[in-house]
């Protein structure tokens, strides 16, 4: 029985492998992913019911686990070289003059040009056909220890067939990068939840390889190609070309982009085709890299210090305009964090006027150095909000002083905080009117209480008159203390009046949602809605009881109880509950019957996904939560139970065939 188990469990390694490879490298599935959800979820079964027998390279491992203490240091056996920069034609033809110099000849000199990604440079070592570490580029000679957030993304192979073909031993480089449409949907859901949102692709590509919780790192859109290889012992390779082939062969990533040009000309060809063409890839390139293709050609040529003397980087500048700073102003956000932004004299730059460029934070403007009354740089670079890249310096001008953050909220004056690891500054003050502003606007927001007619006139003035400086007191104001305001007449006076007496009604989860509780963004608050059915029982809430549903980490669940903790709080929920507002949910009609009831689900399900399950239990007004204890109601068991099932029988608890859950739902 255990033998075959264990020939289970490798043969479901296998075809899981093979199945990523097809969907994340190949983009050619050949099952669905619902089959794809029954492999891994019978692998992860039965690997719970053998512990013992999981290996680091299993596809369970991917998820991400415990967050790390910090980056251990790791130092690159072959230094992680810079490229140089040419910004156009005439520089890359001295490079290309420079190589045949160093070379003694023209003949038969071939380049690779690939795409130039913008992300960050990674290192994969493999050994004896094992992915046992990945780290960042850092500063090229030591980088950081970054395995369990490199091992979650899909696209980069856990195991390796290269012992077939010799190589005991290999570190693969590449880069990693977050699309844009990830990109932009995750930035959507940080908005949501009251984080900062990132500043561009980069950026959060970054971010999300230096969490120290992998869980969090599994969660963001990141994918890698490959284009080098560091220390190998193996057989060695005769063209650069031919060492990409072999890695896509191994199961790497490597882009479809890149090409061999038998001439310099061809090589111009290229950058002239891509200057356009960069825009329709779903990601950010910020160049070409043209490469030497020989290999014994790239060993003559030798490097710098710094940068291989047989490879470059062609840069396309991105579209710039000069325009003058009128003004360094700091806006303050739902969450009190405060930003600077330039005002600008109004400037036309790759296809619309620009007259704020953000300045992302007190760092940044230090960095550049960049004063009220200095010309500036700024660039749109494809969807990126337009920004400072430089500051003119004009010989004998006298410039202002250097801009200093507020030591206060520039809109109610009290103690702002920065954080340490943290480059934003925020207003502590809760009750901060510009953060008021913004949290009322969230709260009347569509996908919120879904209040018409209050927007940010109305907003502005209910905040700045003193009428408003709580959620509850939208709920007081009377025809009076509305058509008064400045564009307002008695009938529109009228609308919003019923507008926010109608959100009563909104319901439990879009409240939950509009309180603004941070991380708690939309779906977050549908879940905790059906988990306990009214605002009484959510604020009540223990910390382990919140951690257990199985869409809250600790990180929301620390949020939402510090929000019900907290005595502001506490007051606008009690005044909320006496204006009526509903602070219930009716679980849905014919399936309320697993109200506050409590599942595990364990093993394979053969009618349902797992998914279709939660949201099965869910819908009925019941949870599902991770690990079987004393508080579980049910344990379904599907074909091949874990542990879990074990651990119920122990406990008691009762267990749930397929066809017995299907009935009670
Ligand atoms: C950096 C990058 C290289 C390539 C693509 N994107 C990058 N950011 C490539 O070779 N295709 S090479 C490189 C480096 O050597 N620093």
């Amino acid at each position: 029985m255990s033998d075959s188990d264990q020939q289970k469990i490798e043969q479901l390694r296998k075809d899981i492998q093979q199945h990523d490879h097809l969907y994340y490298v190949k983009d050619q599935p050949q099952i669905s992913d619902r089959e794809y959800d029954r492999l891994l979820q019978t692998l992860k079964d039965l690997e719970a019911k053998h512990p013992e027998w999981i290996t680091p390279d299993s596809p369970t491992q991917r998820v991400g686990g415990a967050p790390a203490e910090g980056f251990a240091t790791v130092v690159h056996k072959v230094p992680m070289l810079s490229l140089d920069n040419t910004y156009n034609v005439e520089e890359l033809r001295d490079f290309h003059n420079r190589v045949i110099k160093n070379l003694g000849k023209e003949d038969g000199l071939e380049y690779v040009v690939e795409l130039k990604i913008d992300g960050l440079g990674v290192s994969l070592l493999y050994e004896e056909g094992q992915l046992v570490r990945g780290a960042t580029r850092g500063d090229g000679k030591t980088g950081e220890d970054i395995t369990a957030n490199l091992k979650t993304i899909r696209s980069i192979p856990l195991t390796l067939p290269m012992q077939k073909d010799g190589y005991q031993s290999m570190e693969v480089r590449g880069e990693v990068y977050m699309n844009r449409k990830g990109f932009e949907k995750l930035n959507q859901q940080r908005e949501q939840d009251g984080e900062a949102p990132f500043a561009n692709p980069r950026n959060a590509a970054a971010g999300s390889l230096r969490l120290l919780d992998s869980r969090i790192t599994a969660s963001r859109p990141l994918n890698i190609w490959v284009y080098a290889l560091g220390h190998f012992e193996g057989p060695a390779f005769n063209t650069h070309f031919e060492m990409l082939k072999q890695m896509a062969e191994l199961g790497f990533r490597t882009n479809p982009e890149t090409r061999l040009c038998k001439s310099f000309d061809d090589v111009l060809k290229m950058i002239d085709e891509w200057q356009e063409q960069q825009a329709s890839l779903d990601y950010d390139v910020d160049g070409l890299v043209v490469k030497v293709n020989s290999v014994s050609a790239q060993k003559k040529l030798g490097s710098t210090n710094k940068h291989p003397r047989w490879a470059a980087a062609f840069k396309y500048e991105a579209e710039e305009a000069e325009t003058v700073v009128q003004d360094i102003r700091v806006q303050v956000g739902r969450t009190g964090s405060i930003t600077p932004v330039a005002e600008l004299t109004p400037v036309f730059v790759s296809g619309s006027t620009v007259s704020r460029a953000t300045l992302h934070n007190e760092d940044e403007i230090a960095r550049l150095d960049v004063r009220v009354g200095d010309r500036v740089v700024i660039i749109k670079a494809g969807e990126i909000i337009p920004k400072v890249v430089r500051v003119l310096k004009e010989k004998g001008k006298k410039r202002k002083p250097p801009f200093k953050m507020p030591k206060t909220c520039p809109e109610c004056d009290s103690k702002i905080e920065r954080p340490a690891g943290e480059a934003v500054w925020r207003c502590v003050n809760a009750a901060c009117p510009a953060q008021l502003k913004e949290r009322l606007l969230h709260f009347a927001s569509r996908n919120a209480m879904d209040i018409d007619h209050l927007g940010t006139a109305i907003v502005d003035q209910l905040v700045d008159t003193g009428k408003v400086k709580s959620f509850y007191e939208l709920y007081d104001l009377q025809l009076e203390d509305v058509s008064t305001l400045e564009r307002m007449a008695e009938k529109s006076g009228k609308n919003l009046i019923d507008a926010i007496a109608k959100s009563k009604q909104a319901g439990l989860a879009r409240l939950i949602f509009g309180l603004g509780i941070r991380h708690v963004g939309q779906r977050v608050g549908q879940v905790l809605a059906q988990t306990y059915g009214s605002m009484d029982a959510l604020a009540k809430a223990s910390y382990e009881d919140l951690e257990a549903i199985d869409e809250i980490g600790p990180r929301i669940a620390e949020s939402i109880r510090e929000f019900f903790g907290e005595k502001h709080n506490k007051k606008e929920l009690c005044k909320l509950k006496q204006h009526k507002l509903v602070m219930t949910q009716e679980h849905k009609a014919g399936g309320g019957n697993l109200s506050g009831k409590q599942f595990v689900l364990t093993g394979t399900l053969e009618s349902l996904t797992r998914d279709e399950a939660k949201r099965k239990i869910v819908d009925a007004g019941g949870r599902v939560t991770s690990s079987v204890s004393a508080k579980t109601d049910y344990v379904v068991a599907g074909a091949d139970p874990g542990s879990k099932l074990t651990k119920a029988q122990k406990l008691g608890v009762a267990v749930l065939s397929e066809k017995e859950f299907q009935k009670l739902i």
